[in-house]
């Protein structure tokens, strides 16, 4: 049929279309890039990216999304463009979370300077992993301004994904047993920037000073210590500080 041949054009054509700016090339191309990561590696070209790359990670439940959320409405008032990576190891199928992540995000999902996708583990976390560099290089491509990469969880997996990520937001919030959980996962030798969100709960500074404290007693190479910020990011208290400090990470 005359459709089918149209849709069949080639990897490299389907390149073209999203360093150009087209989504659903974009969005069809990190499909390629989840079902055959090799063949869209050896396409891809090497290129200078001027996008920067933002790790968001931290326990489920922390604020993450909602972070992404207020991010992502700050930075367009700054009228830059944002993708968004959200990747679940932990799902096997897009589950729960993501859907919960989709209602945070709703209301950016109709901006064209706005590009939101979530990968779910297809088996092994490797294949994660690859295929989220991947979709970081597909949106770099594209151009975007920010590219925002969103873990659920905290675990070793979180961990390897980050590192694709040049600032990294450790989220945290008061009452949630994070730091135990902070310290068996390396979250603390990777965050450069750390958000106690829900201020506006009982606890929040209590859970500051103690991740201070972690801090101070993890010992760092490097000359960026970390900053742990307050902020409750449903209202959005706190965002033109976030920003400041990813901003300052990615000067130092
Ligand atoms: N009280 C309070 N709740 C918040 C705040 N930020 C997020 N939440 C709530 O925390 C829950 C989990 O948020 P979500 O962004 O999905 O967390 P994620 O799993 O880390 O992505 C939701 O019910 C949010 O409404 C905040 O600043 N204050
Ligand atoms: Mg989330």
């Amino acid at each position: 049929m005359g459709e089918e041949k149209a849709d069949k054009i080639t990897l490299l054509e389907l390149l073209a279309a999203v360093r150009a700016g087209d989504r659903k090339a974009l969005a069809q191309a990190i499909s390629v890039a989840e079902n055959q990561p090799t063949e869209l590696e050896s396409a891809l070209p090497q290129e200078m990216s001027k996008s920067h790359v933002v790790g968001i990670t931290g326990a489920p439940g922390v604020g993450k999304s909602t972070t992404v959320s207020a991010l992502i409405t700050y930075l367009r008032k700054q009228n830059k463009s944002i993708a968004v990576i959200a990747v679940d190891p932990s799902s096997p199928i897009s589950g729960g979370a993501l859907l919960g992540d989709r209602i945070r995000l709703n209301e950016h999902f109709l901006d064209s300077h706005v590009f939101i996708r979530s990968l779910a583990t297809r088996g092994h976390l490797g294949g994660l992993t690859a295929s989220t560099q991947l979709s970081i290089r597909l949106a770099a491509l594209a151009g975007f301004d920010v590219i925002i990469v969103e873990t659920v969880g905290v675990g070793q997996s979180e961990v390897e994904i980050m590192k694709h990520a040049e600032t990294v937001v450790v989220v945290m919030a008061p009452g949630m047993g994070d730091g135990i959980q902070a310290s068996k996962a390396g979250i603390l030798e990777i965050g450069h920037i750390y958000l106690v969100n829900k201020s506006d709960r009982d606890g929040a500074k209590e859970t500051a000073k103690e991740l201070e404290k972690s801090l101070h007693l993890s010992h760092r190479s490097g000359t960026w210590q970390p900053m742990i910020l307050l902020g409750a990011m449903e209202q959005s208290t706190g965002i033109a500080e976030l920003v400041e400090a990813i901003s300052l990470h990615q000067k130092s």
